[in-house]
């Protein structure tokens, strides 16, 4: 099994995050993985603390001359941020001689939309800055650190991952325009939205610089496209197999995503099964049976039918706004604004970038479950007799497979 935990407060010294699960023999590319967090950082619409940092990971343990070992791999990101939060963020009970920025008044007014309120009834916090230091989608960074060494398993075996931005507010790409994997990967890293219409772009922009200017948040949408997918990850025999559920959560978890999609994702509900289902062709290429449309995201039954996999997710408004929605303040239990964070008016390329490192987690995870191995070779091994296999049993039909 692959799993990460992160920890790390967006204010603190810094995030750490264990991977657990990587077998042995994987050459790293740490320029790769500190591009991924870099890319994290970007987009049109993030506030100044992105100016402030320049993320980095560290890798502190489980990898040996830029090889995995097999060992948990711990990473470390430090948040240059700290030296201007020390005096509110000290671990110590006292505050350190020659703490360094500023003491912050206690934050006591729930910020609607937030973790504020929920998170100050739940953990018993005065100060909710108890509750947003960990909230706070700095964490994030963590998971691009973990996801993007899944990534470079994924990448081992022909497996890329690229996103697109497809709406921002109200400025949607038309429910036609299907994005390729190839047009997504490239799109420009300084693209200001990571939108593959350069018009719709502009409109996008314009849109983030009116809710800016009237003191508004905006969420979106984005989609990510997993190609050169093995068939057969994921299982349909058992409700937590089901790899649909499985990406659903890992996009589900991202801060501020509130409803994920499959393929066309809700237009299932409402087209005709002729307009939703992919039909079955016999094969021209070299995969099992032609598929003129892949309005299932490459998924069937909850398992990867060969397709490149593509799940979209959704994002509300950043919960900091500059002109506050009403609140309470917790110390009078009296009617207040709620309170200002520092904070961005949209982060929603930031989040595509998060949705490719969960993703890659998840594929990942299910490549090991059905290929795995205790190294890279062992997996290599398995991976390509089971292609073989699939081709023999094919082509002894007569298939071009
Ligand atoms: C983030 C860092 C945070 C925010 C943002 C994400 O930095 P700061 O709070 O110092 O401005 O920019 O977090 C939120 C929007 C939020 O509501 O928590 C990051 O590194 O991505």
């Amino acid at each position: 099994m692959l799993r990460f935990l992160s920890a790390g407060e967006s204010h603190g010294q810094a995030l750490v995050v264990t991977v657990d699960g990587m077998p042995a023999g994987l050459q790293l590319d740490i320029d790769a993985l500190n591009a991924q967090l870099r890319r994290r950082q970007g987009g049109y619409g993030r506030g100044r603390r992105m100016a402030i940092e320049s993320d980095q990971a560290e890798i502190l343990a489980g990898v040996r001359h830029s090889r995995t070992t097999g060992a948990p791999i711990a990473l470390l990101i430090r948040n240059r941020d700290w030296v201007n939060w020390q005096q509110t963020m000290y671990v110590e009970a006292e505050m350190p001689e020659g703490a360094s920025g500023t003491k912050r008044a206690d934050v006591t007014r729930p910020r609607p939309g937030h973790a504020d309120l929920a998170g100050a009834i739940k953990y018993g916090h005065d100060d909710i800055r108890d509750v947003l230091e960990r909230a706070s989608a700095r964490e994030t960074a963590a998971r691009v650190a973990a996801g993007s060494l899944a990534r470079q398993l994924l990448a081992q075996f022909g497996v890329q991952i690229a996103s697109h931005v497809s709406a921002i507010g109200d400025v949607v790409l038309p429910e036609d325009r299907i994005v390729s994997f190839a047009e997504a990967e490239g799109i420009p890293e300084d693209a200001p939205l990571r939108c593959v219409d350069a018009e719709l772009q502009q409109r996008m922009m314009a849109f983030i610089d009116n809710a800016r200017e009237a003191g508004d948040t905006v969420g979106g949408a984005f989609e990510i496209i997993a190609s050169g997918v093995p068939p057969g990850l994921g299982s349909y025999v058992q409700w937590d197999r089901k790899l649909d559920g499985r990406l659903g959560q890992a996009l589900m978890c991202i801060h501020a995503i509130k409803a994920v999609g499959i393929g066309i994702g809700p237009d299932v509900a409402f087209r005709p099964g002729s307009r939703v289902h992919d039909e079955i062709l016999p094969p021209t290429g070299t995969t099992v049976a032609d598929r003129p449309t892949n309005r299932a995201g490459g998924l069937e039954g909850g398992v990867t039918n060969g397709e490149d996999v593509r799940v979209s997710a959704f994002m509300k408004p950043i919960a900091t706004l500059m002109k506050p929605l009403r609140s309470v303040d917790l110390t009078t239990m009296t009617e207040a604004p709620a309170a200002i964070e520092r904070s961005d008016v949209c982060a929603v390329p930031a989040a595509a970038v998060v949705g490719e490192a969960m993703v890659a987690f998840v594929l990942a995870d299910a490549f090991l479950e059905k290929f795995g191995g205790d190294s890279i070779d062992e997996i290599d091994a398995h991976y390509r007799a089971t292609a073989e296999q699939v081709r023999q049993r094919f082509a002894a039909r007569g298939s071009v497979v």
